[in-house]
């Protein structure tokens, strides 16, 4: 009670049993049982959240195909002003949405804060952006001919979204798939559902207040099974999935097999390279962001640094002296640094991770381990680590969702983006230097592999502005500003005879 959860949860319109399956303003009751949400700081249940079935989803996708009819004739601008909206929305609830999903998710009240702020930054760039979903005119090579191309709505877009983002994602996705003119069904994480309520409540309102059809924005609760109801569905064009490579294996399978879109936002192994040219300052407080925040929960999160032999041991010390004035614990309790990870699975797949790598010569700078005692009796609190390892270790090449860092070492910078690229995802990077050369190389076409590169910032926090995402097993899908509204729509392309007769393209002739 000391950080207010019952007043944000009453605000929120969170109750001790929720629906989980929602059209809108509609809430259906699906008869069946109720998911439990523990928060991971306090290892409290915070409420329940009914689980969708079969029935209940038939229902949905009736409804999100039925709104989906008036919705892509709605202007785009039009559809722009309703985001507006939401994103005003957002700003009224901000703290108590930050609150909840700080609570139930584990990550800081900070970040909780921030995650909000990227959904109405989002919501900003989305209404911007519905009034410029630009295609490209071409000169016809026939006279009297006009060639252009337009951007039409796909129709109904799945959005399966993971826990560490519980909300944000599911903004980047919707929110520009609607001002693209789609409508959305929304499964989230069953880690997280009751922020996913809190912000079908918060849509469906502004939707209500316009008079605007059930079905244009929709929930369905459940795990991984409720997930397949969509990635098997060919009435779902499109399928964004957020999560886990295997999960995603699962989902592009499923998809690809009926022909239908995927956008995939899958696993990172993102590495920092410090270059014996780096700004030490800026490259340990970008590391040391980048390793623990979010108890290293992010996919964009640094899980290697690749540091120069000639700055080694100096860095090595300076971050085992961040690493001891780090506090961890409650993350509502902003005095904290570190807050717990998600459940007891993920601290058991961060112990295992710890034992695996040191079996394999890894050797701890800063030992790992689970905190108990006052405060953590979630049993979800663990010590970020440090862990000097080799690059091709089995671990090491695997993306563990925990503050687990590695720490390796680098002669030639040829060698260094050779390490960190040589790992199967290819999500972000950076490189910590002030040589021009360094730094160009590092951004050229031989250097990083992964869909974010940066320069002198860590790994994570990537603004909503760019194109987010990244190649190889993070699977290949761009989310959020640039141009990723594009695999929102389908393009089509027009060709317009004005003139008298009809001219063959590649001049073939054919008269009769
Ligand atoms: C994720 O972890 O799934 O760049 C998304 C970042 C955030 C988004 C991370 N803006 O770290």
């Amino acid at each position: 009670e000391k950080y207010g959860i019952s007043d944000a949860l009453k605000v929120l319109g969170i109750s001790a049993e929720n629906n989980g399956t929602s059209t809108g303003d509609n809430w259906i009751d699906t008869g069946e049982s109720f998911l439990s949400s523990f928060s991971p700081a306090d290892g409290q249940l915070i409420a329940k959240v009914q689980l969708t079935n079969k029935e209940a989803y038939e229902k949905v996708i009736k409804e999100a195909q039925g709104s989906f009819e008036s919705w892509r004739v709605t202007p785009a601008p039009q559809r722009g002003e309703i985001v507006r909206q939401v994103g005003n929305a957002l700003r009224e609830v901000k703290s108590e949405l930050g609150k909840l999903v700080s609570y139930e998710m584990g990550k800081s009240y900070q970040e909780g804060l921030g995650e909000v702020q990227e959904m109405i930054d989002i919501c900003d760039f989305a209404v911007g952006l519905s009034r410029q979903l630009y295609g490209l005119t071409m000169h016809s090579e026939r006279p009297g001919h006009r060639m252009y191309e337009q951007w039409h709505p796909i129709g109904v877009v799945g959005i399966i979204s993971a826990f560490n983002f519980p909300v944000a994602v599911w903004s980047w996705n919707s929110m520009i798939a609607m001002v693209c003119g789609n409508v959305c069904v929304w499964k989230p994480s069953e880690k997280t559902p009751l922020s996913a309520v809190a912000c079908q409540k918060i849509i469906a309102k502004v939707l209500k207040e316009n008079n605007l059809p059930e079905g244009i924005s929709s929930l369905i609760v459940g795990d991984y099974k409720v997930g397949e109801y969509l990635s098997h569905d060919s009435r779902i064009p499109l399928v964004s999935a957020t999560g886990s490579t295997r999960m995603g294996k699962l989902v592009g399978q499923a998809v690809g097999g009926r022909l239908g879109r995927s956008l995939l936002e899958l696993g990172g192994n993102n590495a920092i390279i410090i270059t014996e040219n780096a700004d030490l300052e800026i490259a340990i407080r970008g590391a040391l962001f980048g390793a623990v925040g979010t108890a290293g929960q992010r996919c964009t999160t640094t899980r290697r640094l690749i540091i120069h032999e000639s700055v080694y041991e100096e860095v090595k010390s300076r971050l085992v002296s961040a690493y001891g004035k780090l506090v961890i614990g409650n993350p509502l309790d902003e005095k904290n640094h570190v807050g717990p990870l998600i459940d007891t699975e993920a601290v058991d797949m961060y112990l295992d991770a710890i034992k695996k790598v040191t079996e394999e010569g890894g050797k701890e700078l800063v030992s790992g381990g689970v905190l108990t005692g006052e405060g953590y009796e979630s049993g979800c609190y663990v010590k970020p680590c440090i862990i000097e390892a080799e690059n091709n270790y089995l671990m090491v090449q695997h993306e563990t969702f925990a503050p687990i860092l590695y720490l390796m070492k680098y002669a030639s910078l040829e060698d260094a983006i050779a390490m960190q690229n040589g790992v199967p995802q290819g999500l972000s990077s950076s490189i910590m230097t002030l040589n021009m050369r360094e730094a160009e190389l590092f951004l050229s076409a031989a250097g990083s592999d992964c869909g974010i590169a940066n320069v002198n910032i860590g790994t994570s926090g990537a603004e909503i502005g760019g194109a987010f995402g990244g190649e190889k097993e993070t699977g290949g899908g761009r989310e959020s500003g640039s141009d990723s509204w594009k695999a929102y729509m389908r393009r089509q392309t027009n060709t317009i005879n004005y003139s008298n007769s009809l001219p063959l393209a590649q001049g073939i002739k054919f008269d009769i």
